[in-house]
C-alpha cells in the first residue's frame, strides 16, 4: 500500500470469497444447519470478514481463546488483546461437531458466511470475564453480557463470506480497510490520525482533534462506532448528523468521516489497543487515546473499573510492536478570558475555566435550558434538541399496579380525565379488563400467561411512549420481574412512572365490587391473586397510593403534581 504500513499482523485479510466461490458456497450450505447471528455477532463478523480484524481469519479456536485471554496474544505470538468468540446455545451447539461446516445467517435468515468448526467447548465465563475485563461484576457491560446474554457454548473456526450485513443507513460513510487506505493514497494523505468515539462531538472535541492532527502534522479521520456502544448512549442516526456538522469546522480537505460497525466491549486499556490495531488496518498512522479511553463507568461499590489512564499506559508498553502511534489525549478546558480552549495543564492559576459535564449537558437538554455556545456548535445542538426534546415533549407511562379491586381502575380513569382536561397531550388508557378483551383475550391467569399479558402492554406503552404519546396502565401485573421488564423497555424511549395501589387484600375482598373474591374462595376462580397466586409488593416504585386515605380525585392530583414536578407536564 505506497506510503502506507503493514496491516497488523501481515496481510491485510479478506474473507469473502470469489463469485464463482460464492455461488458454490451457497449452494453447500444449503445442507448446512444454520445460526441465526445475534446483533453483536453481526458486527463482529462483518470486521472480520472485511479485515478490520486482521489477522483473524475467524471466530478464536480454543487454543486461540486461551492465548488472548491470558497472554493478549495469538498462539503465533502477535498481539491481540479482545475475546472474538461465536456464542451459540447448547440446543445448536449439540447439532455441531468439529469438522463440521455451519451457516451464518442474519435475523432475515440471508446467509453471510460460512464457519468451518474447528472447536466446540463451554467456556469458564467468570476466568474470562476476570481475564479480559479484569472483574467479574456485571455492571461492566461486557461481562453482563457474557454472563447473562451470550450462549454458553462457542464455536471456532475460520470464516467463508458470502456478502457484508446489509445496511440502508448511511451507505457513502461506510467503508472497508481497503476503501479506506484506497481513499487516503487518493487523497495523498501519508499521516493519518484516528480519533475513536461513541459520543456527539462538541468544542473541545474538535479543538482536541484539530491539534492532535497538527502536532503530528497528519491528517484526520473521525472514526465514529455505529455497531453496538455503551447502553444509553446517544443513537448513532444523531450522532451522524452531528458529525457532519462538526466536519465543517476543519479547514477544507484536512478531514475526513467513516463510519465502524464495530461492537465495543468498553473494555478500557484492552479495548484501546484493539481500536488501535483496527485503525492500523483501516490503514491511519496515529491514534487519539484520551482520559478513559472506553471506559465501562463504575462498579457496583460506585468505584471507576480501570483508572483513567490505564489505557495510555498499556498502549505505550505495546506501542513499539504496535506500529501505530498513540496520540495522548489532553483534557481541554475553556478559559474565559482567552475566549478558546487549552489543554487542562496550560491554564494558569487565575484563570477563570469553565466545563459542563456530561451530565449537566443532558440534564439541560432534558429540561430545555440554555447550552452556551462556547460549549458546542449550535446546528450540533439543534440536532441533539430535535431527538432529545425536553421532558414536556416526551412520552411517558403511568404504570399502576396492585390487587384486584384496589382501585387501580378508578385512579387511572380520573387520571386519564385530568390529562385530558389540562390537554396537549394524546393520552391512551390501557386497562387491565381492556387489555384482557382486545389484546389478550386467548390468556388466562396462569404465571406464563400472565407474563405475556404484562409484556404486551408494556410493548404497546412503549410505542406509545417513543412516539411522544401517554400510556396509562393498569393491570394487577403480580410479577417483580415482569414490571421490571416493562420499566427497562419503556426508561430509555422516555419516562415511566409505577404507582402501586397498596390497598391491603382484606380491603379488597370485602370491597368485592365484582363478587371475584367470593368465588375465589369457594374455588370456583383458581390462580386468583393474593388467594390463590402471588402478588410481588414493589419495592421502590415512583409513589405508592393508600386508598384508605385518599379519594380517587386527590390521587389522581398527586400523580399529576409528581409528573409536572418532574417536568412531563406544564
Ligand atoms: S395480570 O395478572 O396483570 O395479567 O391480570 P390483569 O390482566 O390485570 O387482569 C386482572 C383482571 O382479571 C380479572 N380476573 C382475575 N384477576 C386475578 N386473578 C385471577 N385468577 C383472575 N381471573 C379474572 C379481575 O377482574 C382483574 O381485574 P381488576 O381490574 O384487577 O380487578
Amino acid at each position: 500500500m505506497g506510503a502506507y504500513k503493514e496491516p497488523h499482523g501481515g496481510e491485510l485479510k479478506n474473507l469473502y470469497l470469489d463469485e464463482a466461490g460464492v455461488k458454490t458456497e451457497q449452494q453447500a450450505a444449503r445442507d448446512y444447519v444454520s445460526w441465526d447471528l445475534t446483533p453483536r455477532q453481526a458486527c463482529d463478523l462483518e470486521l472480520l470478514l472485511n479485515g478490520a480484524f486482521s489477522p483473524l481469519e475467524g471466530f478464536l479456536t480454543q487454543s486461540e481463546y486461551d492465548a488472548v485471554l491470558t497472554t493478549m496474544r495469538l498462539p503465533s505470538g502477535v498481539l491481540w488483546p479482545m475475546p472474538i468468540t461465536l456464542d451459540v446455545s447448547q440446543e445448536f451447539a449439540d447439532q455441531v461437531e468439529p469438522g463440521q461446516a455451519i451457516a451464518l445467517r442474519d435475523q432475515e435468515g440471508v446467509l453471510l458466511a460460512t464457519l468451518t468448526v474447528d472447536d466446540k467447548w463451554t467456556p469458564d465465563k467468570q476466568r474470562e470475564a476476570e481475564l479480559a475485563f479484569g472483574t467479574t461484576d456485571a455492571k461492566h457491560p461486557a461481562v453482563n453480557y457474557l454472563l447473562n446474554t451470550a450462549g454458553p457454548v462457542y464455536l471456532g473456526g475460520k470464516l467463508k463470506g458470502v456478502e457484508p450485513p446489509t445496511h440502508y443507513d448511511f451507505r457513502l460513510l461506510r467503508d472497508t480497510p481497503e476503501e479506506l487506505r484506497e481513499r487516503f493514497a487518493k487523497l495523498g494523505w501519508r499521516k493519518v490520525v484516528a480519533f475513536q468515539t461513541r459520543n456527539p462531538l462538541h468544542r473541545a472535541h474538535q479543538e482536541l482533534t484539530f491539534r492532535a492532527a497538527r502536532e503530528a502534522e497528519a491528517n484526520l479521520l473521525i472514526h465514529p462506532v455505529v455497531g453496538m456502544t455503551k447502553p444509553g448512549d446517544v443513537d448513532h442516526y444523531t450522532r451522524v448528523r452531528c458529525y457532519e456538522h462538526v466536519l465543517e469546522q476543519y479547514p477544507e480537505q484536512t478531514t475526513s468521516l467513516s463510519l465502524l460497525p464495530l461492537a465495543m466491549r468498553m473494555a478500557g486499556p484492552r479495548e484501546a489497543l484493539w481500536h488501535a490495531i483496527i485503525r492500523k488496518n483501516y490503514g491511519c498512522t496515529h491514534f487519539i487515546v484520551g482520559r478513559d479511553h472506553a471506559g465501562p463507568g463504575d462498579d457496583s461499590n460506585g468505584q471507576p473499573f480501570y483508572g483513567p489512564y490505564d489505557a495510555q499506559e498499556l498502549f505505550r508498553e505495546h506501542e513499539a510492536e504496535l506500529d501505530i502511534t498513540m496520540v495522548p489525549f489532553k483534557m481541554m478546558v475553556y478559559v474565559e478570558d482567552r475566549a478558546e480552549y487549552v489543554p487542562a495543564d496550560e491554564t494558569k492559576p487565575d484563570e477563570k475555566v469553565l466545563n459542563i459535564s456530561g451530565t449537566e449537558f443532558r440534564r439541560r437538554l432534558q429540561e430545555g435550558l440554555e447550552i452556551p455556545d462556547w460549549f458546542s456548535y449550535p446546528k450540533v445542538v439543534a440536532e441533539l434538541r430535535r431527538s432529545y426534546p425536553p421532558r414536556q415533549a416526551q412520552g411517558f407511562t403511568v404504570f399502576f399496579t396492585g390487587l384486584s379491586g384496589s382501585g387501580k381502575s378508578t385512579i387511572a380513569n380520573a387520571l386519564l380525565v385530568k390529562l385530558l382536561e389540562s390537554g396537549g397531550r394524546n393520552v391512551t388508557l390501557l386497562d387491565g379488563d381492556i387489555v384482557r378483551k382486545n389484546l389478550s383475550s386467548e390468556l388466562g391467569f396462569s404465571k406464563e400467561h400472565r407474563d405475556l399479558n404484562i409484556q404486551r402492554i408494556g410493548f404497546v406503552a412503549a410505542e406509545i411512549t417513543k412516539n411522544g404519546g401517554v400510556a396509562i396502565c393498569a393491570p394487577i401485573a403480580p410479577y417483580a420481574h415482569t414490571r421490571q421488564a416493562v420499566r427497562d423497555m419503556i426508561e430509555p424511549v422516555g419516562g415511566f412512572l409505577e404507582i402501586h395501589v397498596a390497598t391491603p387484600l382484606e380491603v379488597c375482598e370485602e370491597r368485592d365490587r365484582k363478587g371475584l373474591y367470593a368465588k375465589a374462595r369457594a374455588g370456583i376462580i383458581k390462580e386468583f391473586t393474593g388467594i390463590s397466586d402471588p402478588y410481588e409488593v414493589p419495592e421502590s416504585p415512583e409513589m405508592s397510593i393508600d386508598t384508605l386515605a385518599l379519594t380517587p380525585e386527590l390521587a389522581a392530583h398527586r400523580i399529576f403534581v409528581k409528573l409536572e414536578s418532574l417536568g412531563f407536564i406544564r
